[in-house]
């Protein structure tokens, strides 16, 4: 490769900690050039005291900075826009964790400001798309060697949640990522999200309903259901079962894979947290943005696939509050997107 490319990771929490740490020790054709936080220590730390890494406290200075070429952007979904409409401006590229904005009508504005451009210059962070387990489900549905795809049945349990978590976050932050996986592995749009909840669990928050069960149907009429339950105490857990004509397709949910038999019990480790369980998708997704970066192009999950995830969201949002099953019809695709 030629000369690495200098990145900045702006937001220094748990995601951009982590993106800082794999740009220094694990990420080829590029370096960590600056970190960003409004707690200029926290920046640091990110930095892992590397006198070569520069600390900003505002993102447009560093935008504006010339050994900055390229952002990871991992601040809260709240104050991506801002930041984007500028870096479009300015022609940088951006890695976006999800969600690409906090709701449908800000995603629209990044898509209309990036497809007058012409040209793509944000991935939207959707990890998922880049795990082992979730790529070789993808070509059965490419390929169909069990035929067509029927159903999926999806769990998604993390083992508690932040204070303030609301239940909308439940959608907005978290069934996100099957709205997006949905769509990529069956290459269709939803069209509609219906969301139910029963019995609490008792880890749950005052107020929190959680678990809650969230029904999704595609263009096509594939039916999916998620249970996505935020307070499940025993670890991280993201399970996917897909049903297709002539059999089933099961990912595994544990973290590597291994399994122990001993004294007449069977054993198998459970991921503390999406970081750990989802840590090499991290790893091929950020390499894959580097990757392209060299040859001057943008791939993986697009600024659209970040709209048509908030509209889904904004619809199950709508539906907690109802229980009715909410329609889904999204905006005009622009041409860079198909
Ligand atoms: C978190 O923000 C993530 O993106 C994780 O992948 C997800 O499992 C979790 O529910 C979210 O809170």
């Amino acid at each position: 490769m030629t000369t690495a490319k200098n990145i900045a990771v702006v937001g220094a929490g748990r995601m951009g900690m982590d993106h800082a740490q794999r740009l220094q020790h694990r990420i080829e054709g590029a370096r960590l050039s600056a970190v960003v936080d409004i707690d200029s220590q926290r920046a640091q730390a990110a930095a892992g005291g590397s006198t070569d890494v520069e600390i900003f406290t505002d993102p447009l200075e560093a935008l504006a900075s010339d050994r900055v070429d390229a952002l990871i952007i991992a601040t809260p979904g709240a104050f991506h826009k801002e930041l984007l409409l500028a870096g479009l401006e300015a022609g940088k590229p951006m890695m976006c964790e999800k969600p690409l904005t906090p709701d449908a009508a800000s995603a629209r504005e990044i898509v209309e400001a990036e497809s007058k451009l012409g040209q793509r210059l944000i991935q939207v962070g959707f990890m998922r798309r880049y795990d082992e387990g979730y790529m070789k489900l993808h070509r059965y549905f490419v390929d169909q060697p069990l035929g067509v795809p029927l159903m999926l049945h999806c769990a998604h349990r993390n083992p508690d949640t932040p204070d303030g978590f609301t239940n909308a976050m439940l959608i907005e932050d978290s069934v996100v990522h099957e709205f997006d996986i949905i769509r990529f592995l069956t290459s269709e749009e939803i069209v509609s999200v219906q969301v139910r909840s029963g019995r609490a669990g008792h880890g749950a928050a005052a107020g929190l309903k959680d678990p809650q069960q969230v029904l999704i149907e595609t263009s096509s009429g594939l039916l999916a259901d998620v249970e996505i339950f935020v307070n499940a105490r025993f670890g991280y857990q993201v399970a996917t079962q897909a049903v297709f004509a002539d059999g089933i397709v099961d990912i595994d949910p544990s973290v590597d894979g291994l399994r122990e038999y001993a004294q007449g019990r069977c054993a198998s480790p459970v991921s503390a947290g999406f970081v750990e369980r989802f840590g090499r998708a991290y790893d091929t997704e950020i390499q894959g943005w580097v990757n392209a970066l060299h040859r001057g192009s943008c791939t993986g999950a697009s600024v659209w696939d970040g709209l048509a995830a908030a509209c889904c969201c904004e619809a199950g949002v709508r539906s907690q509050q109802t229980g009715e099953r909410v329609k889904i019809a999204l905006p005009y695709k622009p041409d860079i997107y198909r």
